[in-house]
Protein backbone atom coordinates (compact mmCIF):
# COMPACT_ATOMS: atom_id res chain seq x y z
CA UNK A 1 0.00 0.00 0.00
CA UNK A 2 1.52 3.57 -1.05
CA UNK A 3 1.18 6.39 1.23
CA UNK A 4 -1.57 9.66 0.76
CA UNK A 5 2.08 11.63 -0.41
CA UNK A 6 3.28 9.15 -3.43
CA UNK A 7 -0.78 8.95 -4.93
CA UNK A 8 -0.45 12.52 -4.48
CA UNK A 9 2.66 13.22 -6.50
CA UNK A 10 1.67 10.51 -9.12
CA UNK A 11 -1.69 12.72 -9.00
CA UNK A 12 -0.23 15.94 -9.82
CA UNK A 13 2.30 14.37 -12.60
CA UNK A 14 -0.70 12.49 -14.38
CA UNK A 15 -3.06 16.11 -14.07
CA UNK A 16 -0.03 18.42 -15.51
CA UNK A 17 0.48 16.03 -18.30
CA UNK A 18 -3.20 15.16 -19.63
CA UNK A 19 -4.57 19.44 -18.85
CA UNK A 20 -0.85 20.75 -20.86
CA UNK A 21 -2.04 18.34 -23.87
CA UNK A 22 -5.41 19.27 -23.98
CA UNK A 23 -4.03 23.03 -23.54
CA UNK A 24 -2.04 22.53 -26.60
CA UNK A 25 -4.90 20.61 -28.50
CA UNK A 26 -7.39 23.72 -28.12
CA UNK A 27 -4.44 26.16 -28.91
CA UNK A 28 -3.51 23.87 -32.04
CA UNK A 29 -5.93 25.24 -34.41
CA UNK A 30 -4.86 29.07 -34.10
CA UNK A 31 -1.64 28.04 -35.91
CA UNK A 32 0.41 29.71 -32.64
CA UNK A 33 1.88 25.83 -32.32
CA UNK A 34 4.35 25.48 -35.31
CA UNK A 35 4.94 21.95 -34.67
CA UNK A 36 3.58 19.00 -35.60
CA UNK A 37 2.09 16.92 -32.10
CA UNK A 38 1.66 13.65 -31.10
CA UNK A 39 -0.13 13.88 -27.98
CA UNK A 40 0.11 10.74 -25.11
CA UNK A 41 -3.64 11.44 -23.81
CA UNK A 42 -4.24 8.33 -22.56
CA UNK A 43 -0.92 6.97 -22.23
CA UNK A 44 0.15 8.94 -19.06
CA UNK A 45 0.51 6.99 -16.69
CA UNK A 46 3.43 4.51 -18.51
CA UNK A 47 6.09 8.02 -18.47
CA UNK A 48 4.48 8.45 -14.92
CA UNK A 49 4.68 5.35 -13.43
CA UNK A 50 8.26 4.79 -15.01
CA UNK A 51 9.50 8.48 -13.91
CA UNK A 52 8.43 8.26 -10.12
CA UNK A 53 10.64 5.49 -9.98
CA UNK A 54 13.66 7.46 -11.10
CA UNK A 55 16.50 9.93 -9.48
CA UNK A 56 17.21 13.24 -10.92
CA UNK A 57 20.75 11.85 -12.03
CA UNK A 58 18.33 8.77 -13.91
CA UNK A 59 17.88 9.60 -18.02
CA UNK A 60 15.69 8.86 -20.31
CA UNK A 61 15.80 9.02 -23.99
CA UNK A 62 12.54 8.95 -25.84
CA UNK A 63 10.28 9.68 -29.03
CA UNK A 64 8.65 12.39 -31.07
CA UNK A 65 5.49 11.24 -29.13
CA UNK A 66 7.49 13.24 -26.00
CA UNK A 67 5.10 15.82 -23.88
CA UNK A 68 4.54 13.09 -21.10
CA UNK A 69 7.92 11.62 -20.65
CA UNK A 70 9.44 14.77 -20.99
CA UNK A 71 7.19 16.24 -18.46
CA UNK A 72 7.32 13.54 -15.97
CA UNK A 73 11.12 13.46 -15.09
CA UNK A 74 11.21 16.82 -15.19
CA UNK A 75 11.61 18.87 -18.04
CA UNK A 76 10.69 22.70 -17.62
CA UNK A 77 7.27 23.18 -18.87
CA UNK A 78 7.97 26.58 -20.07
CA UNK A 79 10.82 25.69 -22.48
CA UNK A 80 8.86 23.13 -23.47
CA UNK A 81 5.55 25.39 -24.53
CA UNK A 82 7.90 27.88 -26.22
CA UNK A 83 9.30 25.39 -28.15
CA UNK A 84 6.81 24.27 -29.49
CA UNK A 85 5.82 27.72 -30.57
CA UNK A 86 9.11 27.98 -32.26
CA UNK A 87 10.27 30.35 -29.88
CA UNK A 88 13.96 31.76 -28.89
CA UNK A 89 13.70 30.64 -25.64
CA UNK A 90 12.56 27.18 -26.39
CA UNK A 91 14.62 24.08 -24.83
CA UNK A 92 16.04 23.27 -28.59
CA UNK A 93 15.98 27.17 -29.28
CA UNK A 94 12.61 26.79 -31.18
CA UNK A 95 14.22 24.93 -33.79
CA UNK A 96 13.21 21.61 -33.00
CA UNK A 97 9.62 21.45 -31.82
CA UNK A 98 7.69 18.81 -30.44
CA UNK A 99 9.52 16.14 -31.85
CA UNK A 100 12.84 17.27 -30.50
CA UNK A 101 12.34 18.33 -26.73
CA UNK A 102 15.62 18.02 -24.67
CA UNK A 103 16.06 18.75 -20.95
CA UNK A 104 19.72 17.24 -20.25
CA UNK A 105 19.84 19.14 -16.94
CA UNK A 106 17.05 17.26 -16.05
CA UNK A 107 17.83 14.06 -17.60
CA UNK A 108 15.28 13.77 -20.58
CA UNK A 109 18.50 13.52 -23.58
CA UNK A 110 16.49 14.31 -26.63
CA UNK A 111 13.86 12.81 -28.89
CA UNK A 112 14.15 12.08 -32.61
CA UNK A 113 11.65 11.86 -35.28
CA UNK A 114 13.31 8.75 -37.01
CA UNK A 115 11.33 5.67 -35.52
CA UNK A 116 13.70 3.99 -33.35
CA UNK A 117 17.00 6.20 -33.90
CA UNK A 118 17.59 6.90 -29.87
CA UNK A 119 17.28 3.09 -28.70
CA UNK A 120 20.64 2.99 -29.71
CA UNK A 121 21.76 6.42 -28.25
CA UNK A 122 20.25 5.40 -24.88
CA UNK A 123 22.17 1.88 -24.96
CA UNK A 124 25.13 4.01 -25.50
CA UNK A 125 24.84 6.16 -22.08
CA UNK A 126 23.84 3.09 -20.34
CA UNK A 127 27.75 1.47 -21.97
CA UNK A 128 29.34 5.20 -20.70
CA UNK A 129 27.86 4.83 -17.22
CA UNK A 130 28.94 0.85 -16.75
CA UNK A 131 32.38 2.73 -17.89
CA UNK A 132 32.37 5.30 -15.68
CA UNK A 133 31.09 2.98 -12.45
CA UNK A 134 28.23 5.26 -11.96
CA UNK A 135 24.89 3.53 -10.53
CA UNK A 136 22.56 6.02 -12.34
CA UNK A 137 20.31 4.32 -14.87
CA UNK A 138 18.70 4.69 -18.41
CA UNK A 139 15.47 4.36 -19.46
CA UNK A 140 14.53 3.94 -23.50
CA UNK A 141 11.02 5.07 -24.29
CA UNK A 142 10.07 3.62 -27.62
CA UNK A 143 6.57 2.24 -29.79
CA UNK A 144 5.68 -1.03 -30.54
CA UNK A 145 6.71 0.20 -34.17
CA UNK A 146 9.98 1.06 -32.91
CA UNK A 147 9.98 -3.06 -31.79
CA UNK A 148 9.90 -3.26 -35.97
CA UNK A 149 13.30 -2.00 -36.84
CA UNK A 150 16.39 -3.71 -37.33
CA UNK A 151 17.89 -1.56 -34.82
CA UNK A 152 16.10 -2.41 -31.78
CA UNK A 153 17.21 -5.78 -31.74
CA UNK A 154 21.14 -4.84 -32.54
CA UNK A 155 20.60 -2.80 -29.29
CA UNK A 156 18.84 -5.55 -27.47
CA UNK A 157 21.73 -7.63 -28.29
CA UNK A 158 24.78 -5.57 -26.97
CA UNK A 159 22.64 -4.21 -24.07
CA UNK A 160 22.56 -8.13 -23.05
CA UNK A 161 26.19 -8.81 -23.80
CA UNK A 162 27.73 -5.77 -21.71
CA UNK A 163 24.58 -6.19 -19.31
CA UNK A 164 24.47 -2.39 -18.56
CA UNK A 165 22.09 -0.38 -16.33
CA UNK A 166 18.95 0.16 -18.71
CA UNK A 167 15.21 -0.25 -18.97
CA UNK A 168 13.83 -1.12 -22.50
CA UNK A 169 9.91 0.22 -22.01
CA UNK A 170 7.98 -0.21 -24.74
CA UNK A 171 4.39 1.88 -25.09
CA UNK A 172 2.88 -0.66 -26.47
CA UNK A 173 -0.70 1.38 -27.78
CA UNK A 174 -0.74 -1.51 -30.78
CA UNK A 175 -0.74 1.07 -33.39
CA UNK A 176 2.20 2.46 -35.75
CA UNK A 177 -0.11 5.32 -37.02
CA UNK A 178 -2.66 3.41 -39.13
CA UNK A 179 -1.30 -0.55 -38.95
CA UNK A 180 -2.51 -2.82 -36.14
CA UNK A 181 0.77 -5.39 -34.45
CA UNK A 182 -1.47 -7.94 -35.62
CA UNK A 183 -1.16 -6.84 -39.21
CA UNK A 184 2.78 -6.25 -38.94
CA UNK A 185 3.81 -9.74 -37.37
CA UNK A 186 3.39 -13.18 -37.62
CA UNK A 187 4.12 -13.78 -33.92
CA UNK A 188 3.36 -10.94 -32.20
CA UNK A 189 4.83 -11.95 -28.94
CA UNK A 190 6.80 -8.80 -28.11
CA UNK A 191 8.31 -10.30 -24.89
CA UNK A 192 9.32 -13.88 -26.52
CA UNK A 193 11.22 -12.22 -28.62
CA UNK A 194 13.31 -10.28 -26.11
CA UNK A 195 14.05 -13.12 -23.80
CA UNK A 196 15.41 -14.78 -26.83
CA UNK A 197 18.64 -12.13 -26.50
CA UNK A 198 18.67 -13.65 -22.70
CA UNK A 199 16.87 -10.19 -21.23
CA UNK A 200 13.87 -10.58 -18.56
CA UNK A 201 10.71 -9.24 -20.39
CA UNK A 202 7.46 -8.45 -18.79
CA UNK A 203 4.05 -7.28 -20.19
CA UNK A 204 2.21 -5.00 -17.50
CA UNK A 205 -1.58 -4.48 -19.12
CA UNK A 206 -4.13 -1.98 -18.33
CA UNK A 207 -2.13 1.02 -18.50
CA UNK A 208 -1.33 -0.11 -14.73
CA UNK A 209 0.14 3.16 -13.19
CA UNK A 210 0.62 1.48 -9.79
CA UNK A 211 2.08 -1.62 -11.06
CA UNK A 212 4.47 -0.41 -13.61
CA UNK A 213 6.08 2.21 -11.01
CA UNK A 214 5.68 -1.44 -8.51
CA UNK A 215 7.86 -2.82 -11.36
CA UNK A 216 10.10 -0.56 -12.73
CA UNK A 217 11.26 0.82 -9.09
CA UNK A 218 12.18 -3.36 -8.26
CA UNK A 219 14.60 -3.16 -11.34
CA UNK A 220 16.19 0.13 -10.58
CA UNK A 221 16.82 -0.99 -7.20
CA UNK A 222 18.79 -4.02 -9.14
CA UNK A 223 20.27 -1.98 -11.11
CA UNK A 224 21.89 0.01 -9.16
CA UNK A 225 23.09 -2.79 -7.01
CA UNK A 226 24.77 -4.07 -10.63
CA UNK A 227 22.62 -7.31 -10.05
CA UNK A 228 21.36 -7.46 -13.56
CA UNK A 229 20.60 -5.60 -16.36
CA UNK A 230 19.10 -4.58 -19.10
CA UNK A 231 15.07 -4.98 -18.49
CA UNK A 232 12.11 -4.98 -20.75
CA UNK A 233 8.74 -4.11 -19.84
CA UNK A 234 6.07 -3.95 -22.19
CA UNK A 235 3.61 -1.88 -21.13
CA UNK A 236 -0.12 -1.85 -22.80
CA UNK A 237 -1.48 1.77 -23.17
CA UNK A 238 -3.97 3.32 -25.86
CA UNK A 239 -3.22 6.68 -27.87
CA UNK A 240 -7.06 8.21 -27.81
CA UNK A 241 -6.61 11.13 -29.78
CA UNK A 242 -4.95 10.82 -33.37
CA UNK A 243 -1.44 9.76 -34.62
CA UNK A 244 -0.37 13.07 -35.16
CA UNK A 245 -2.47 16.71 -34.61
CA UNK A 246 -5.02 17.51 -31.72
CA UNK A 247 -8.14 15.48 -33.32
CA UNK A 248 -10.02 11.68 -32.71
CA UNK A 249 -9.92 9.97 -35.43
CA UNK A 250 -12.33 7.05 -35.22
CA UNK A 251 -14.12 8.12 -38.72
CA UNK A 252 -10.73 6.81 -39.98
CA UNK A 253 -12.00 3.38 -40.09
CA UNK A 254 -8.18 1.63 -38.81
CA UNK A 255 -10.01 1.40 -35.07
CA UNK A 256 -13.33 1.66 -33.03
CA UNK A 257 -14.19 3.59 -30.42
CA UNK A 258 -16.26 0.16 -29.01
CA UNK A 259 -11.98 -0.63 -28.77
CA UNK A 260 -10.42 2.29 -27.08
CA UNK A 261 -13.96 2.82 -24.45
CA UNK A 262 -11.68 0.22 -21.86
CA UNK A 263 -9.13 2.02 -21.84
CA UNK A 264 -10.92 5.46 -21.80
CA UNK A 265 -12.87 3.78 -18.80
CA UNK A 266 -9.93 2.88 -17.64
CA UNK A 267 -8.20 6.12 -17.33
CA UNK A 268 -5.35 6.52 -15.05
CA UNK A 269 -6.57 10.19 -14.36
CA UNK A 270 -8.91 9.63 -12.53
CA UNK A 271 -8.07 6.41 -10.91
CA UNK A 272 -5.49 8.59 -9.12
CA UNK A 273 -7.51 11.80 -8.50
CA UNK A 274 -10.23 9.23 -6.54
CA UNK A 275 -7.32 7.68 -4.38
CA UNK A 276 -6.31 11.36 -2.76
CA UNK A 277 -8.70 13.82 -1.06
CA UNK A 278 -11.29 16.00 -2.32
CA UNK A 279 -9.06 19.17 -1.28
CA UNK A 280 -5.58 17.76 -2.22
CA UNK A 281 -7.26 17.37 -5.15
CA UNK A 282 -8.26 20.81 -5.55
CA UNK A 283 -5.40 22.52 -4.23
CA UNK A 284 -3.36 20.27 -6.96
CA UNK A 285 -5.66 21.34 -9.74
CA UNK A 286 -5.52 24.96 -8.88
CA UNK A 287 -1.67 25.04 -8.75
CA UNK A 288 -1.23 23.07 -11.89
CA UNK A 289 -3.92 25.35 -14.00
CA UNK A 290 -1.96 28.46 -12.68
CA UNK A 291 1.48 27.29 -13.39
CA UNK A 292 -0.03 26.42 -17.04
CA UNK A 293 -1.87 29.62 -17.52
CA UNK A 294 1.58 31.31 -17.21
CA UNK A 295 3.19 28.90 -19.02
CA UNK A 296 1.46 29.58 -22.03
CA UNK A 297 1.76 33.46 -21.51
CA UNK A 298 5.41 33.20 -21.91
CA UNK A 299 4.95 31.31 -24.92
CA UNK A 300 3.03 33.59 -26.46
CA UNK A 301 4.97 36.78 -25.48
CA UNK A 302 8.47 35.03 -26.01
CA UNK A 303 10.29 36.53 -29.24
CA UNK A 304 10.97 34.38 -32.30
CA UNK A 305 14.54 33.22 -33.03
CA UNK A 306 16.63 36.35 -34.89
CA UNK A 307 17.42 35.66 -38.45
CA UNK A 308 21.03 35.45 -37.60
CA UNK A 309 19.90 32.33 -35.92
CA UNK A 310 18.70 30.43 -38.91
CA UNK A 311 22.07 28.72 -39.40
CA UNK A 312 23.53 28.07 -35.90
CA UNK A 313 22.91 24.62 -34.23
CA UNK A 314 21.99 22.75 -37.24
CA UNK A 315 23.73 20.68 -39.49
CA UNK A 316 24.51 20.96 -43.27
CA UNK A 317 26.80 21.23 -46.40
C1 LIG B 1 12.55 5.02 -39.65
C2 LIG B 1 11.14 5.57 -39.78
N1 LIG B 1 10.23 4.87 -40.48
C3 LIG B 1 8.97 5.34 -40.62
C4 LIG B 1 8.62 6.56 -40.06
C5 LIG B 1 7.18 7.06 -40.17
N2 LIG B 1 6.52 6.88 -38.88
C6 LIG B 1 6.39 7.91 -38.04
S1 LIG B 1 5.63 7.47 -36.63
C7 LIG B 1 5.48 5.87 -37.12
C8 LIG B 1 4.79 4.86 -36.25
C9 LIG B 1 5.57 4.46 -35.06
O1 LIG B 1 4.73 3.76 -34.20
P1 LIG B 1 5.13 3.42 -32.72
O2 LIG B 1 6.60 3.17 -32.64
O3 LIG B 1 4.23 2.34 -32.28
O4 LIG B 1 4.87 4.77 -31.90
P2 LIG B 1 3.50 5.52 -31.60
O5 LIG B 1 3.35 6.57 -32.67
O6 LIG B 1 2.41 4.54 -31.58
O7 LIG B 1 3.74 6.16 -30.28
C10 LIG B 1 6.01 5.71 -38.40
C11 LIG B 1 6.00 4.43 -39.13
C12 LIG B 1 9.60 7.27 -39.35
N3 LIG B 1 9.33 8.44 -38.77
N4 LIG B 1 10.85 6.76 -39.20
MG1 LIG C 1 2.44 2.44 -31.35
Amino acid sequence: MMSKAIYERFYRSLYRIRRVEEEIARIYPSDKIKSPVHLSIGQEAVSVGVCEALRPDDVVFGTYRSHAYYLAKGGDLKKMLAELYGKATGCAKGKGGSMHLIDAAHGVMGASAVVGTTIPNAVGYAYALRLQRKDSVVVSFFGDGATDEGVFYESLNFAALKQLPIIFICENNFYAIHTHLLSRHKDANLCGRVRAYGIPAEQIDNNDILKINERVKGVVDLLRAKQGGPFFFECLTYRWKEHVGPNDDFHLGYRSYEEARTWVEGDQVRRLAALIAPQSRERIETQVEEEIRAAIVCAEDEPFPEAQELLTDVTGD
